[in-house]
């Protein structure tokens, strides 16, 4: 018999039956993923339960500070006493089993929290809310309906959850629902500055001074409509960077008035371009990346070419400027 709810009454009944579970999420855990593993674990051992949380990936640097954290461990293998150890497996956030990078997890009950609108419902417990901001908010929810008052480390986990998945409250799923989750999190005791700090004033001061180098190279063209900026072999090697640190640049000139699409070329190794490209609105980018062998969004795309940097810059510059309708 399986059970599919949008409300957390089974999903507690399932957890409250069992003795020790497996906490697993989708590879490469965002502030979802982990603040709602964190906050199952707290729920779990007030309710008598004992959990290992085994994730495939390691945890983000930024959230490497989140109470409790250290109980996550990150291996590319199920704990040796699984699954004669556990009798229930727990997946966050995944809308298919194989997100979590593990096989054998049908040997033991699943039960399967999720938010993802294609999650089929895999477990034989399946707590799905397509209308939910964050899988945080759902397991905030199930602490309210089992009647337990979450501490206030657990409070700030699910405050990270909710604050990462909603871009800092300012997607489109930045709902009533979520302020008012969030606003009881912190009457539970979450502080929202140190939610933010962790989240956002982490950056390695290698990819502050790739930032530089990238902003350096700053080129406006296309009637204002298009950015371009680039960070070469010597750019990496003056900011002492590598590919890591590539990550948020882009954002950048994005930032810029008027910007509707950015290029950003990176050469870390010589003759291979990765690009990333970022647009605002119906300008397609992913159409652009596809066309050089690469994908991802609408608005968010990449790409990799090989090639001279000059050469390649000019061939996607002048390929995304199409995508704009404007000449270089
Ligand atoms: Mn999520």
């Amino acid at each position: 018999m399986t059970a599919t709810s949008r409300e957390p009454g089974d999903a507690i009944g399932r957890l409250k039956k069992a003795y020790r579970a497996l906490v697993t999420c989708h590879r490469n855990p965002d502030g979802d993923a982990i603040g709602s593993e964190l906050g199952l674990a707290e729920l779990a051992s007030r309710l008598g339960v004992q959990t290992a949380i085994v994730n495939r990936d390691p945890t983000p640097a930024n959230l490497g500070q989140l109470p409790g954290i250290e109980a996550i461990e990150v291996s590319d293998r199920l704990p040796e006493d699984f699954p004669d150890g556990f009798d229930l497996v727990i997946t966050v956030e995944c809308p298919g089993l194989d997100r979590t990078g593990f096989d054998q997890l049908t040997r033991l009950p699943i039960l399967n929290i999720d938010h993802h609108p294609d999650n089929p419902g895999y477990g034989v417990t399946n707590y799905l809310d397509p209308e939910s901001p964050a899988v945080g908010e759902m397991v905030w929810r199930m602490f309210g309906e089992a009647g337990i008052v979450p501490s206030a480390a657990a409070a700030t986990s699910m405050l990270v959850a909710l604050t990462t998945d909603t871009g800092d409250f300012r997607y489109s799923n930045a709902t009533g629902r979520a302020f008012r989750a969030a606003a009881e999190m912190v009457d539970g005791g979450a502080r929202p500055t140190e939610v933010a700090n962790w989240i956002h004033n982490h950056r390695s001061l290698a990819s502050v001074r790739l930032l530089g180098e990238a902003l350096r190279s700053l080129r406006i063209v296309g009637g204002g409509k298009l950015a371009l900026i680039t960070a070469d072999e010597g750019a990496f090697a003056r900011a002492g960077a590598g590919p890591e640190d590539t990550e948020e640049i882009v954002n950048v000139p994005r930032s810029i008035a008027g910007v509707e699409a950015v290029a950003y070329f990176k050469e870390w190794q010589p003759g291979v371009v990765r690009i990333s490209l970022r647009s605002r609105g119906g300008v397609d980018v992913r159409a652009v990346a596809e066309s050089f062998g690469g994908g991802g969004h609408v608005n968010a795309a990449g790409c990799t070419v090989t090639g001279p940097l000059p050469e390649v810059e000019a061939r996607v510059a002048a390929a995304v400027a199409a995508a704009l309708g404007v000449g270089l």
